[in-house]
């Protein structure tokens, strides 16, 4: 993917703001909603640039003026498509007898989809996630992250956080909505790429955890290592499933910590997706 090509849009607290070629441009006329339920968001930017370029360029957006990048849609998520995914989780839930669900939803033709968040349990760049009180291992999921608009059109991509509360899942796959949804459980950020074009099976999803200005963990996967494909992942979220303003899905975690590894409070979680960019958030 050429950088000259690259177009994001970001949601500030002064409104949405798009990146094109390196430079910023205010996008007052439209909301968020509907920049992301277009059918090519794309071109109608461009068209819009063209009169911004004339009102002139601002700075980069700060970090710490950056939002999620999210209005009314849910979030979902896809879980298991992954191989280190499904060997973590055959694990934790070996005592349970819950292992067996996830070897076997790894090979199954219908994927596991599951609701992740509302927006207000959504947090932007730089805020703080959080972890259960009532579990005492838990972990960041790195996700590749797809907006998708009402047609069930992928439009972009962002990064995700499908933050995991692992004994709480593996004790009982019944328990998963208990260990997936809770208040500031999804990291979105930091902006969105537009594109309707896959990302290479090339690109790469990092993970950094440091404690105490110390790298605790760092892992990386690449989007080749993904079992699904996302227009396959999409298409099953659409069966028999409306989403009028569009949607994001986050398309499972390729990277898992070691057994041994919970995060703390204090804990920087740091997950980079280039061509998308780096997000950043701390446990509260
Ligand atoms: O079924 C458990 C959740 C799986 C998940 O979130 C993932 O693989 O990313
Ligand atoms: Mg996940």
């Amino acid at each position: 993917m050429r950088l000259a090509l690259l177009m994001k849009i970001f949601k500030t607290i002064y409104g949405p703001v798009v990146e094109r070629e390196g430079c910023y441009y205010r996008l007052t006329e439209l909301d968020w909603d509907a920049l992301i339920n277009q059918d090519d968001p794309r071109a109608n930017i461009e068209h819009h640039v063209k009169n911004l370029a004339a009102a002139g360029e601002i700075d980069q957006p700060l970090a710490e003026h950056l939002l999620a990048p999210i209005g009314t849609q849910e979030v979902w998520a896809a879980g298991v498509t992954y191989f280190r995914s499904r060997d973590a989780r055959v694990e934790e839930s070996s005592d349970s007898g819950g292992g067996d669900f996830y070897e076997r939803v790894y090979d199954a033709p219908r994927p596991e989809l599951f609701f992740k968040a509302s927006p207000h349990r959504v947090v932007g760049p730089h805020q703080p996630v959080r972890i259960r009180e009532d579990s005492a291992w838990n972990v960041p999921e790195p996700e590749l992250t797809l907006v998708v608009n009402s047609k069930g059109h992928i439009v972009g991509y962002c990064i995700g956080n499908d933050m995991s509360s692992r004994d709480i899942e593996g004790q009982n796959p019944l328990y998963l909505p208990q260990a997936k949804i809770y208040d500031q459980c999804c990291a979105l950020g930091p902006g969105i790429l537009l594109s309707d074009e896959p990302l290479p099976p090339s690109t790469e999803i990092r993970l950094a955890i440091h404690r105490q200005n110390q790298i605790l963990f760092s892992g990386s996967t690449q989007l080749e290592q993904m079992k699904r494909r996302p227009d396959e992942l999409v298409d099953y979220l659409f069966k028999c499933n409306s989403f009028p303003t569009g949607c994001f899905l986050m398309t499972g975690t390729g990277i898992v910590p070691p057994t041994s590894f919970t995060l703390e409070s204090g804990d920087e979680i740091a997950i980079t997706i280039e061509p998308i960019g780096s997000m950043v958030n701390v446990v509260q």
